[in-house]
């Protein structure tokens, strides 16, 4: 929690795909800031919320540490982190409040076009890459497949052409990524999209967001459902 702070503060992401779909919501909800774009910082002037904004694995965490209070981030990153968390011994520290509707994509594995797929028993005994190991670990432990994760940070489609992997787990959308390096998408993992994320212990036991708006009666209404 913000403790004495009396301005919510919402994290989101500096640039790339969320940055701007982000920024228009908010706009949208008439939240208007002192900024400069590359900033770390934009200061509220029309309602007392300020943005943070950050790289789009920061945001788990500074919800965490209550460096802010809600976030804009993809449900891959916070699903990523969230595992993570939990099979290093920590609980649970924030969570989904409601998807966004925009940013979507789905955590898929995809094969060499050239293997005949049947199902994901052909998986044992591989090594597939990733940017999202927790996810793809506890998927294929879920399967009882016993295969070998390769993280990576980048350029997850080029790793089976590399011989880093037999098959990849990585955020497909249109698919033309996929089909640029001859792989085809055989399974979803999770059907992602960006959300807004909140802290978990705020929100023990209600409807999350009538939970966190008395503090910020700004905000009422502004997540309604349309
Ligand atoms: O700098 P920072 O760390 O903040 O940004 P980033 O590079 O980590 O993230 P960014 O901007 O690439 O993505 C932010 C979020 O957008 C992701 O976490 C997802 O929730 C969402 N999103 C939606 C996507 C995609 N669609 C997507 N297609 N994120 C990545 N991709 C990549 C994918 O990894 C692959 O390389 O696009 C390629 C596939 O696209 P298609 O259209 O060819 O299938
Ligand atoms: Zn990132």
């Amino acid at each position: 929690g913000n403790g004495a702070r009396d301005r919510l503060r919402i994290a989101i992401q500096k640039s790339g795909r969320l940055a701007e779909p982000a920024r228009a919501l908010l706009t949208a909800c008439g939240l208007s800031w002192r900024e400069s774009r590359d900033r770390l910082f934009c200061y509220g002037e029309s309602l007392p919320v300020d943005l943070l904004l950050v790289r789009d694995d920061d945001i788990p965490g500074l919800i965490r540490d209550g460096v802010c209070d809600l976030g804009v981030v993809g449900r891959n990153v916070l699903l990523e982190q969230d595992i993570a968390l939990k099979a290093g011994g920590g609980s649970e520290a924030f969570r989904e409040w409601r998807p966004l509707g925009f940013g979507g994509c789905r955590l898929a594995i995809a094969v060499p076009e050239t293997w005949a797929w049947q199902s994901q028993a052909q998986l044992a005994g591989t090594r597939l890459a990733t940017s999202y190991p927790a996810i793809l670990r506890q998927w294929l432990d879920g399967q009882g497949i016993a295969a070998e994760v390769v993280e990576l940070s980048g350029s997850v489609e080029i790793a089976p052409r590399l011989g880093q992997a037999d098959a990849i787990c990585d955020l497909v959308s249109s698919g033309a990524t996929l089909a640029a390096n001859q792989l085809k998408p055989v399974m979803t993992l999770l059907e992602s999209e960006a959300v807004l994320a909140g802290p978990s212990s705020a929100t023990s036991g209600a409807s999350g967001l009538d939970q966190a708006t008395p503090r910020q009666p700004a905000f009422d209404g502004i997540w309604d459902d349309a």
